[in-house]
């Protein structure tokens, strides 16, 4: 809900903090102040390419399906970084870029990631998540034993900064940063299936301080989401779900 108080507009979405408002005597902004605008190079494919474009990634996104069995083969490190570099064109608040992505294949990291995640979920399942919450997610025979945490080749572990600091010491505000990583993220999920991989959007629950700390982010990062991505196990099954028809999703005012 936003307040308005003080002739100032208080969107507490946006987690900014008293300080952040007030303390702004030094109306530096954080990107240069003469940053240049330069043109816009674009190159209008016809109609007939855009909508076979948009059918092609429909087709993609459509074969997606959430993965909890790998196998244990290797990827390249150069194919993680495009898929990272991917996520980091996300759209950001005042182009802060509030995401860090940490990219785990070590074989000792992974099980000290399982071992967290598997103690506090364990905590999750059978006392913090209650039972109608562990009654709805039964179809989808989910539990607190995470294989795939050691079995996939490498954890993308999504953090969001929230704050940042200039080169000159001061505080950076990342204004929606929430948002931000969360569109990163789906930008992530997009890239992996495009590149011909599978993953888990997984929210360890309760673990985010003690893989921050296992991990060596600073305490202004909070950790959102947990990817592990490789390839699908040769007898992975996923639960026959069926997405809501187009008109169930969309309301047309034209
Ligand atoms: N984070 C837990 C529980 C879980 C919650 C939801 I909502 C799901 O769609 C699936 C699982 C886990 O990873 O098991």
């Amino acid at each position: 809900k936003n307040i308005v108080n003080n002739d100032k507009v208080i969107d507490h979405s946006v987690e900014l903090s008293d300080d952040d408002n007030e303390n702004n005597e030094d109306d530096e902004p954080a990107l240069p102040k003469d940053l240049e605008h330069i043109p816009f190079v674009y190159k209008k494919p016809d109609v007939e390419t855009i909508k076979i474009r948009a059918r092609e990634f429909y087709q993609i996104s459509n074969s997606r399906r959430t993965i909890r069995y790998f196998r244990p083969d290797p990827i390249p490190k150069s194919i993680i970084q495009d898929i990272i570099r991917a996520a980091g064109t996300a759209p950001s608040g005042g182009h802060t870029e509030p995401w860090t992505f940490v990219a785990v294949s070590n074989k000792k990291l992974k099980a000290q990631i399982r071992s967290i995640i598997e103690r506090e979920e364990e905590i999750n399942y059978k006392k913090r998540m209650g039972n109608k919450w562990t009654t709805d997610l039964m179809p989808l025979k989910t539990n607190w034993i995470k294989e795939y945490l050691t079995v996939a080749p490498y954890l993308i572990l999504v953090f969001k900064q929230t704050c940042g600091t200039l080169p000159d010491g001061r505080k950076k505000i990342h204004y929606y940063h929430e948002m931000s990583v969360s569109i990163a993220s789906g930008i992530l999920i997009a890239a992996i299936q495009y590149a011909g991989l599978v993953t888990l959007t997984s929210t360890p629950l309760n673990c985010g301080p003690a893989l921050r700390v296992l991990l060596g982010r600073p305490s202004s990062e909070k950790l959102c989401l947990l990817f592990p991505v490789g390839y699908p196990a040769v007898d992975a099954t996923v639960p026959d779900l069926q997405r809501k028809p187009l008109s169930d999703i969309l309301i047309e005012l034209d």
